[in-house]
Order: C-alpha cells, then sequence, then structure tokens
C-alpha cells in the first residue's frame, strides 16, 4: 500500500527503517495495536480486581475502564482528537493514571510534566508541543498551578482549555473530577474508542528528556514500542496479578510509569498504589498497610528509607519482594545493604526516556546486583561503546553508549537540527560513559553530556549558564556537578566576574526563579574564578571544573 501522506500521528517524528520495522514485527515485538486496547484487555480480563490505591480512594479495573473511557469520550466531546497533545501536570494521585489511560484509549498524546516545573519550563512544552489542554492541580505545595496554567493557555494559540484537579476550579477551568467521572454508558463509550483504537505505530505519548535546554527535547515514543517494553519488563520483574506495585517516584518520569511501573502492573493484572510521598514515613507506611510487592526508587530515596528501617527496626515491609534502584548511580556499598534490610531483592535499573533499558535479572549473582546496572531486556537492543573517534572500545574499557533497538527512539520529536549531533548512523548517542562487563552488563562510569544528575532530576547545565550570564556582573558561567552524599550530585555554578563585579549565590538564584524556573535546578553553591579552563578544541573544560570543584569542596 503506497504512503500517500505522513500520517499525522508521526509528524515531527522519524520512523525506524523498514528493514529493522520488519524485524521486530516478524520476531513479535511490535504487536500493531495501541497500549490503550492492551490496557483496556486487561482491565476486562479481571474486572472486579481491585487495580488502583490512593488514600481512600479505591478502583476496581470495571471503574478505572469505564472512568479513563468517560474522560476519553468527553475530550473528545471538547474537540479533541487522535494526535492532539495534552500537557499533564499532576503530583502522584489517581487522576495521574485515570489521565494517561484516558489519552492512550483516544490516541491523544500525554505529555507529563513534573508538579516542580514552573512557567518557563511548561510554557515551553505547551508551545513547543501545540498542546491542546493543560491539566493540573488546583493549588499544589503553596503554589497556583491553575493560575499558571491560565496565563500559558492565554499566550498559546493552540491551548484552550484548562483541567483542574482538586476542588478549587475556577471559573474558565474545567474540573478533573467531572472529566474523569465513570462514562454514562460505558459499554458504548468502550465499543466506539474500541473501534477508532489508534494503530500500533501511532506515536502514543511524548515523554520529556532529562534536561532541557531553550526548546524541550521531547521523545515519541509509540504504542507497539512502549508496550513492546513494558510488556518485557513486566515479564523480567516477574509481574502477576498478585503483584501490588507502589508508585512513589513521581509520576510525570518515564520510570515509575514504565519500568514496568504502573502501566506494567496494570497491564499485568496487579494493583497499583499511589504514594503521594517519598518519605519513609508515607511510603514504607503504605508499604505495610497495602502489603507492596515492589517498588521503584532512586539512590536518594533508599538511602533515606534505609536510615528510617535503622532508626524504627519495627517498620514491617516483609510483603515487599523487589525493590528497583535506577536513574542515577548507585554506590555499590549501598547496594550490599538493600536486600538484608528490606529481605527483598535488588534490582538496578539503567533506563533513559528515550528507550534503551537495562536491568540486572531477578536471580543474578550479588556480585553483578550490586556492581552493574544490568544488561538491555531487549535481545535486539543493539550496543555499541566507542571512543571519542568513534571506534568501538575493547570490553572492558569505558566509552560513550550507542544504541539501536525496538523501542528506543530514531529521532526526538521536531527537532531535526538537534538530531543531527545525536544520532549516528540512526544509532541513538546516550552521551552516558559505560563499560561492558566480560558477562555483558553495564557500568556505569560517567557521562559526556553537559547534565547533572541530582538524586536522579536530571539538569542541563545550559539552562543555568543563560540566566547566570545574563546577570551585569557575570562574564562566564559553568554549571557543574559537584558530589554530594545525599543526591550523588547537585548543582555547582562557576563564574568568572567582570572587573570590579560581584555576584552572590542569591542573585542567581533569584535570577532563574524570576525566569520561572523549576527549584530543583537552583545552583547549591558558587565559586569565582579568574578563568575557565578550555579544553584543546576551545571549550569549557567541564571534566576539569568538575574535578577543580569535587577538591575545593573537599577542602573547604
Ligand atoms: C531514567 O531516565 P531519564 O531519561 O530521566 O535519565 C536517563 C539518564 C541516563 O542517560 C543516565 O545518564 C542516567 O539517567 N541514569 C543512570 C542510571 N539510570 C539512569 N545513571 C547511573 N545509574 C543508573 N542506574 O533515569 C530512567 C528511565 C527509565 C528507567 C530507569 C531510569
Amino acid at each position: 500500500m503506497a504512503e500517500t501522506a505522513v500520517k499525522p500521528s508521526r509528524r515531527g517524528t522519524v520512523a525506524w527503517p523498514g528493514e529493522l520495522a520488519a524485524r521486530y514485527v516478524a520476531r513479535g515485538y511490535w504487536e500493531g495495536r495501541s497500549l490503550g486496547q492492551h490496557l483496556a484487555d486487561a482491565a476486562r480480563r479481571t474486572p472486579d480486581a481491585v487495580c488502583l490505591v490512593d488514600g481512600s480512594t479505591r478502583m476496581t479495573y470495571r471503574e478505572l475502564l469505564a472512568r479513563a473511557d468517560g474522560a476519553a469520550t468527553r475530550l473528545a466531546a471538547l474537540g479533541l482528537r487522535p494526535d492532539d497533545r495534552v500537557v499533564v501536570q499532576l503530583p502522584n494521585r489517581w487522576e495521574h493514571v485515570v489521565t494517561t489511560v484516558a489519552c492512550l484509549r483516544l490516541g491523544v498524546l500525554p505529555v507529563w510534566a513534573l508538579p516542580q516545573h514552573r512557567e518557563r519550563e511548561l510554557s515551553g512544552l505547551v508551545a513547543h508541543t501545540q498542546a491542546r489542554a493543560v491539566v493540573v492541580p488546583d493549588v499544589y505545595r503553596d503554589f497556583d498551578h491553575q493560575a499558571m496554567a491560565h496565563r500559558i493557555v492565554a499566550e498559546s494559540p493552540y491551548a484552550a482549555h484548562v483541567v483542574v484537579a482538586g476542588d478549587d476550579v475556577r471559573p474558565g477551568s474545567l474540573s478533573l473530577a467531572e472529566l474523569c467521572a465513570p462514562a454514562a454508558d460505558p459499554g458504548t463509550s468502550a465499543a466506539e474508542l474500541d473501534a477508532a483504537a489508534p494503530s500500533g505505530d501511532a506515536v502514543a505519548m511524548l515523554i520529556l528528556s532529562g534536561g532541557t535546554t531553550g526548546v524541550p527535547k521531547l521523545i515519541p515514543r509509540t504504542h507497539n514500542d512502549l508496550t513492546y517494553m513494558v510488556k518485557r519488563a513486566v515479564q523480567l520483574c516477574r509481574f502477576g496479578p498478585d503483584s501490588r506495585y507502589l508508585a512513589v517516584l513521581p509520576l510525570g518520569h518515564g520510570f515509575p510509569n514504565t519500568g514496568p511501573g504502573v502501566l506494567g502492573t496494570l497491564l499485568a493484572g496487579g494493583r497499583v498504589v499511589v504514594a503521594p510521598s517519598t518519605t519513609p514515613e508515607v511510603a514504607l507506611g503504605l508499604i505495610e498497610r497495602e502489603e507492596v510487592t515492589a517498588t521503584s526508587v532512586v539512590p536518594a530515596i533508599v538511602q533515606r528509607w534505609l536510615r528510617h528501617l535503622e532508626e524504627y527496626p519495627g517498620t514491617d515491609v516483609g510483603s515487599l519482594r523487589l525493590l528497583q534502584v535506577g536513574a542515577a548511580r548507585l554506590d555499590p556499598a549501598v547496594a550490599g545493604l538493600i536486600g538484608p534490610a528490606f529481605g527483598c531483592t535488588l534490582q538496578q535499573v539503567f533506563g533513559m526516556a528515550e528507550g534503551l533499558l537495562c536491568m540486572t535479572r531477578l536471580d543474578d549473582p550479588p556480585e553483578v546486583v550490586h556492581h552493574t546496572q544490568g544488561r538491555p531486556v531487549c535481545p535486539d537492543d543493539e550496543i555499541r561503546i566507542v571512543d571519542e573517534r568513534g571506534v568501538p572500545v575493547p570490553v572492558g574499557q569505558p566509552g560513550v553508549l550507542l544504541t539501536q533497538g525496538p523501542y528506543t527512539l530514531r529521532g526526538y520529536y521536531d527537532t531535526p537540527e538537534h538530531d543531527r549531533h545525536v544520532f549516528v548512523d540512526g544509532w541513538y548517542r546516550t552521551g552516558d560513559v559505560v563499560r561492558r562487563t566480560p558477562e555483558g552488563n553495564l557500568v556505569v562510569v560517567g557521562r559526556e553530556k553537559d547534565v547533572v544528575n541530582r538524586g536522579g532530576e536530571k539538569i542541563h547545565a545550559e539552562e543555568i549558564e543563560n540566566v547566570a550570564r545574563g546577570l551585569d556582573d557575570v562574564e562566564q558561567a559553568a554549571a557543574v556537578a559537584m558530589p554530594d552524599p545525599e543526591l550523588g550530585e547537585r548543582v555547582c555554578l562557576v563564574v568568572v566576574l567582570r572587573p570590579g563585579g560581584a555576584v552572590a549565590l542569591a542573585d542567581v538564584r533569584s535570577a532563574m526563579l524570576a525566569a520561572g524556573m523549576a527549584r530543583f535546578k537552583l545552583p547549591e553553591r558558587l565559586v569565582e574564578v579568574d578563568e575557565l579552563p578550555v579544553t584543546p578544541l576551545g571549550k569549557v573544560d567541564k571534566k576539569a571544573l568538575r574535578a577543580y570543584v569535587a577538591a575545593t569542596a573537599a577542602a573547604a
């Protein structure tokens, strides 16, 4: 069949080459159906099982599907069509799950933002995706998201709707509670949505890449690729109907949604328990009360939980079978404490919103689980580890990781210029420096990309530098990671001042807040130098700066 025009759901995206696509279909990875259909199938298998718990809300699969289909039908009535985008900025609450499933059913692309994102990040997302609607809480942690959303929507030629979670739904806003009410006639809505389900190769969602510069980088994930990855993670993590997954990492991230996370738990017929906070009191309390069997966290959280278990040895986490730790480097010494303290299996996860998912396997020996970040989940995930010249390095040597496979993007959403620097013959250059052990596991040893990984939150150095350079007294600015026992890394800003100038950390922080940037990106230390070190190519030598910053912090 000749393709006469680019399908709307592929606009701004780069397809896999035909030969690879054919292989992924032949090997059964790509099933040709929408993730929404797979989720509906799962819901219909055990309609009476509880699938979603959030505080006093307990929802069965029947109710989840009726609510998601109700929301999908109402979004359609508002004029949203398959391939339209909706920016979803919600804290961890059940509506996040229902809204996501609703979008997947209708073929509307959810774009998850983090609750910490402010005007700069959110307006960038709305503009870049030409989103039709924005979903926000009314007020969350003393910040008025509803007012922010209205300001952003007023500026956008595309966005028309502000949908609000919570009681304070003001004039001009739509109520998310009403949007997510069960369909009036669930059977009819379901039949209509089933009949119009998006195809497997349509884009299912746009996921924000770790760290955003001027234009946010968005990752188009297709129904085929995402379904495969989540199902494979379900298999490897042995999720099933008896799984109870604690969604404790922010649901704006991929890891707690797809690794196998919320979506994997639902596909497996299990139960998702939503945690509104990562504190040990709340999270471990939920593990005990809801008999949670699995969860995923970042190293900073697991360290806090370990301290709590030590202080309160009576805490009962006996139901927990699997603790996944990923998104940032886990210290092998900490890794060794986890199994004994929690009485469960530890799994290291090295993933990226762009695709490639690596995991240690549940029956791997301790030396693999403690010291490596595992191996790719798919036999057709291809890995190349190269030196600066792009030449593959011998096994065991560190190099930059490149990858291609059935669920790794071929290009970002609508940024062809940027893609030229990031894709090598279609392979994604991850920017991570890794080495491969003889048995094929990967160890993340560093990074070439200019990102600070603050407890799993990725921060682009450039974003901070642009604001700092805008200050009158700052001539040059470079943001780098400084080591931190709690979060792994924090942001340190190194500046060269103009003659006679002065700048304080607080000046940079206020300038960033005034620019509408998220608080977690603010630098936490400022260092003045006479000049910035440069590489032979004349670029700021970030490696040397990181070493300098680490050494001066140790001396301080
Ligand atoms: C996950 O996704 P992103 O997109 O927020 O960040 C990806 C980057 C990786 O390129 C790497 O630099 C870093 O985060 N990273 C790790 C790591 N896992 C991710 N660095 C060291 N050790 C690890 N285990 O972070 C993500 C997405 C899905 C599943 C898990 C993590």
